[in-house]
């Protein structure tokens, strides 16, 4: 175990801006030194998040930097590149190969695959923790219409089972990369072999699935990052519940900043109740959602941390709530675990303690799911989320994940989002 001395709120704030600083370019926080050199959607939104409360600049500048990479189809990529370190991690733009594609920004090289679409959440949760209202009103009214564009994008392009939910065409643009739940789509390829280097990456990062992942995206950009493609021959999509649970917060999110924004909020709030519906009725099976393979027709069996996504709806039916809030804290998940919140059921076969996405607590989700809990007035559960979190910190530091059951750190050190959430939970512990 790295155990790291406990150190008060004071120190561990400052040792968050250190890390956050030494990971800043100029123009965004790349998400780790070293493994993930350029800027990463939803890690860079997790840091505006973070810095809401007190950089709204900061935060702002995060959102608008990812925002320069979107697509004129409304796309915002998963990787917008730094020039500076271009190949420096694989798949780099010569293998994206945006430029060549006529949606693509002029000036900025990007991957042509999304991540969960949390940047109008992001924005306003900045504008209702700013200490500089004028500020973030005009970062909204800025970034508002790329917002609604992304918007259109996810409910034009992504609704690939035509049932009211996005659609992901690729583990990567779930952000939870090596999740069990993807094992069965993926199985479903087939059986590549691609002679790159694999060198350097982190414990438990790299499996067999790393070819077909490779596969998957070049047969998205052969295809011209086609929108028909997608729809008619591309062999992975997925609706995922906590890629559209954070759509539905996004979109709740757009409603309530419309007026700010001079725009209509009533589509954005048609846009909650359809996609509210279609995870109850597509996802919903046995006390808890699931991810639906389309191509397959099949719910995932296993269940992960991935299936509480739609708990950020405040919406959410009662009943709903209260079985996700038993299945959380039972022993399949956070009741047999001394930190919260392993990324898979416990029991699980797929479970594993140290493989990425396939068992670590990640401080992202953990965030998230602490948010869903103040949403529904989960007081006792928000609380040991945000105290079992900065356990994690205070023991192991600003790591990339954690073993759930002692705490100790895994994957990349000095995490941006790892220590931006700690700035958030630090400003929040007196009242969730
Ligand atoms: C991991 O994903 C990248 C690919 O996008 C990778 O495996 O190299 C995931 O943990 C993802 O959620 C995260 O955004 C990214 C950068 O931190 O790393």
């Amino acid at each position: 175990m790295e155990a790291r001395a406990a150190v008060d709120d004071v120190a561990l704030g400052r040792e968050a801006w250190s890390v956050l600083d030494a990971n800043w370019t100029g123009s965004a926080t790349v998400p780790a030194p070293g493994l993930y050199p350029h800027q990463w959607n939803w890690d860079s939104t997790f840091v505006a998040i973070g810095l809401s409360r007190c950089d709204t600049r900061r935060a702002g500048a995060e959102l608008l930097s990812l925002l320069a990479g979107q697509w004129r189809t409304g796309m915002v990529p998963h990787i917008v590149f730094h020039p500076a370190s271009a190949e420096a991690y694989f798949p780099g733009p010569s293998v994206w190969r945006s430029q060549d594609h006529p949606a693509s920004p002029n000036e900025v090289l990007t991957s042509g695959l999304t991540q969960p679409p949390l940047q109008g959440f992001a924005l306003w949760w900045m504008w209702r923790h700013t200490t500089d209202r004028e500020m973030a009103a005009a970062l909204v009214r800025r970034l508002y219409p790329m917002l609604a564009a992304q918007h259109d994008y996810l409910t034009t392009a992504r609704d690939l089972g035509g049932g009211g939910l996005a659609a992901i065409v690729h583990p990567w643009e779930s952000g939870m990369d090596d999740s069990p739940v993807w094992d069965a789509p993926l199985e479903a390829l087939p059986q590549v072999r691609y002679a790159y280097r694999s060198e350097g990456f982190p414990d438990g990062h790299l499996d067999s699935h790393h070819d077909r992942y490779v596969w998957l995206a070049l047969r998205y950009r052969d295809s011209g990052y086609d929108a028909t493609y997608l729809r008619e021959d591309h062999p992975f999509a997925v609706e995922d519940p906590m890629f559209n649970g954070i759509w539905l917060a996004s979109c709740q999110a757009l409603a309530e900043l419309a007026p700010l924004a001079g725009a209509d909020p009533q589509p954005y709030r048609e846009a909650v109740e359809r996609i509210r519906a279609a995870l109850l009725e597509r996802l919903w099976a046995d006390g808890v959602f699931h991810t639906r393979d389309l191509r397959s027709g099949r719910l995932s069996p296993v269940c992960t941390v991935g299936c509480f996504g739609p708990m950020l709806d405040p919406g959410l039916p009662t009943e709903r709530v209260a079985d996700l809030v038993r299945l959380l804290e039972s022993p399949r998940f956070m009741g047999a675990v001394g930190y919260p919140v392993p990324s898979c059921e416990i029991r699980a076969p797929q479970f594993d303690r140290s493989r990425y996405w396939r068992g670590p607590s990640w401080m992202n989700t953990n965030w998230l799911l602490r948010r869903a809990a103040v949403i529904h007035d989960q007081t006792g559960l928000a609380q040991v989320l945000g105290a079992g979190t900065l356990r994690l910190v205070r023991q192991a530091g600003f790591r990339e994940c954690f073993d759930p059951f002692d705490g100790s750190g895994r994957g990349s050190r000095d995490f941006s989002w790892s220590a931006a959430l700690t700035l958030d939970l630090l400003a929040d512990t007196v009242e969730p």
